[in-house]
């Protein structure tokens, strides 16, 4: 049997946005006959926004804030914590301050999550519109890429990564969506994992995932761009 693992944003859904009822149509008739995991940057929260109640119950387990959260069947089974050093909350300040960006900025740019702290210069607060517009600038600045390399450099006790449209996802070393894949392991020892995620190169908040499944037998990695794809993927 092959045992699927979906990332979230930008892979079952646009970034921050709820799945689309075409894909939701088709995607829970595949999955009445597989079996699948979720393993999303975002907490557990904005996985019930975004997802619909019968995709939610079709997966076998859902890892939230990048693995630091598991459920199954709405019952919370663990969470991790995550030590924030002083002088990475300041640097984090530093950067909000000394951004390049000109346009508004918005609060909730800091937002500790269980193991994990999302950043955005732009805050997580901003109207929807907002979120495009800083994307565009950052995909020609790659402001986001920056701040995560710089951080990997400065704190190697954090492990930094981009991940959605406007923010970057931090977890102690260690501590990201990488533990997903000991933990599927162990209860599918024998059974070929497939990861489907969008931001599975380096730097990407998927990366870590990607590699720990390549470091083990029988697993794949599916690279795609978009709902669309994962579609496309999965013929469905
Ligand atoms: O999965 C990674 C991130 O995806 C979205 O990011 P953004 O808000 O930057 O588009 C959010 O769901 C975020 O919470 C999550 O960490």
């Amino acid at each position: 049997m092959n045992i699927y693992i979906f990332d979230m944003d930008g892979t079952l859904t646009p970034a921050r946005q709820p799945m689309d009822p075409d894909f939701a149509r088709r995607f829970v008739i595949w999955a009445k006959s597989h079996m699948a995991y979720l393993a999303a940057g975002s907490n557990f929260e904005k996985v019930t926004e975004q997802l619909p109640s019968d995709i939610l119950d079709s997966f076998s387990g859902i890892y939230s804030s990048m693995g630091n959260v598991f459920h199954q069947k709405s019952k919370e089974i663990y969470r991790n914590e995550i030590k924030l050093k002083k002088e990475l909350l300041q640097t984090l300040e530093h950067y909000r301050k000394n951004t390049s960006y000109k346009g508004k900025l918005y609060g909730n740019y800091l937002e500790l999550r269980p193991g994990m702290l999302n950043f955005s210069v732009l805050g997580r607060n901003c109207p929807f519109a907002e979120r495009s517009r800083y994307n565009e600038w950052d995909n020609i600045h790659h402001e986001r890429a920056q701040i995560a390399e710089e951080l990997n450099q400065k704190f190697p006790e954090y492990d930094t990564s981009v991940g959605g449209k406007i923010s970057i996802d931090i977890v102690s070393k260690g501590c990201g969506k990488e533990q997903i894949a000991a933990k599927i392991r162990a209860v599918h020892p024998k059974d070929k994992i497939i990861f489907i995620g969008d931001r599975t190169q380096k730097g990407g908040n998927d990366y870590t995932l990607a590699e720990a499944l390549r470091a083990m037998d029988n697993t794949e990695v599916v690279a795609v761009k978009s709902p669309e794809d994962v579609l496309n993927y999965l013929k469905i």
